[in-house]
């Protein structure tokens, strides 16, 4: 380690800070864990064991702390908030793992806040954009000349859902990757979301709609379908097929029979969304420390005016859920600062 390595205060130690922890301690270069913050005292010790980070029961004092040069939040959405406008005002880069904020007004104030310090210090977490497969589709769509998107068909498949799971976590949850998916892909805005549902899966705990099909509608006039199934019972599937007016380009599309099996999932696919993204996480979080380093941003990560449209999407699909009709997303001027 060397002492230019960036500092990094990690906030919460659930599953998705743990894997953080591991991560930047064992594979990424040029940076180190200084503070492990979780106000389970445990949880947080348990993730910066054999780390030599300090653990901290106030995720407050963390982002103030002078041990840090860094912060990557991996809490709970409803805790960003504040801990993003903390940052912010303390000019520190950040990494904060998906949802920016869980409605689409805590978003806007992120946005502002963000605007007002004139620079770009926040980092969404939106790892497919670091995924060889989605990377690879994205430049077939810039540089293959298919003409106009059309239509994106996505599918978003989990295993299966823990039992507290709701047809809102499927949107906020899980959705929330098609929507920066789909705005990322085809470098346009969402205008309307709408929900239909088939017949329920068995699988699905009482009270879950599952699966449903969520339909994005486009500001260049594209339409995007999602299937969203989170008890599929068989491993972890994504997919996404763009139709341009010249053209298909497709991703994640094993042939062959895959089903759902007793002794565990099918075989064919990975298991969960670690297996299946590890790399993206780790290419993600190397990419930020690097440019956190620089006084940089990473070119093509999402950012937090992505994290409002995605927040926006979200609230207009649970929205649709519950009301069945086609909702207008409306997402007002953008800041000059995240202009392309
Ligand atoms: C989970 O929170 C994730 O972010 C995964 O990427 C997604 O596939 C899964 O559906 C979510 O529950």
């Amino acid at each position: 380690m060397s002492k230019h390595d960036v500092r990094i205060g990690l906030i919460g130690a659930g599953r998705m800070g743990a894997d953080h922890a591991r991560r930047i301690h064992e594979r990424i270069s040029g940076a180190r864990l200084a503070v492990v913050g979780d106000p389970d005292v445990d949880r947080a010790r348990a993730a910066a064991a054999d780390t030599g980070a300090r653990v901290s029961t106030d995720p407050g004092e963390v982002i103030a702390s002078s041990e840090v040069d860094a912060v990557v939040i991996a809490s709970p959405g409803h805790t960003h908030e504040p801990l993003l406008l903390a940052a912010l005002e303390h000019r520190t880069p950040v990494l904060c793992e998906k949802p920016l904020a869980p409605d689409a007004e805590s978003a806007r104030r992120i946005v502002a806040a963000e605007t007002d310090t004139g620079r770009q210090l926040i980092q969404l977490g939106f790892m497919r954009r670091f995924d060889t497969e989605y990377a690879h589709l994205k430049r077939v769509l810039r540089e293959e000349e298919l003409g106009a998107a059309l239509l994106l068909h996505c599918t978003h498949r989990n295993q299966a859902a823990p039992p507290e799971f709701t047809d809102e976590m499927m949107i906020h949850d899980s959705v929330v990757h098609e929507v920066d998916t789909v705005r990322w892909l085809l470098d346009s805005e969402i205008n309307a979301v709408s929900v239909r549902a088939p017949g329920r899966s068995t699988r699905a705990a009482r009270g879950l709609t599952d699966p449903q099909l969520v339909t994005f509608e486009t500001s260049d006039g594209a339409l995007a379908t999602v299937e969203i199934f989170v008890n599929c019972g068989f491993g972890y599937q994504v997919r996404c097929e763009a139709v341009c007016e010249d053209g298909t380009a497709r991703i994640g599309a094993e042939s062959g029979l895959v089903r759902h099996s007793s002794h565990g999932w099918g075989g064919a696919v990975p298991a969960g969304f670690p297996e299946r993204f590890g790399p993206a996480f780790d290419l993600e979080v190397q990419r930020w420390v690097e440019a956190a380093r620089d006084g940089e941003v990473v070119e093509d990560a999402a950012n937090t005016w992505d994290g409002y449209a995605a927040a926006s999407a979200c609230a207009a699909g649970v929205r649709a859920q519950t009301t069945g009709e086609r909702v207008p997303v409306s997402l007002g001027e953008k800041p000059k600062l995240y202009a392309a």
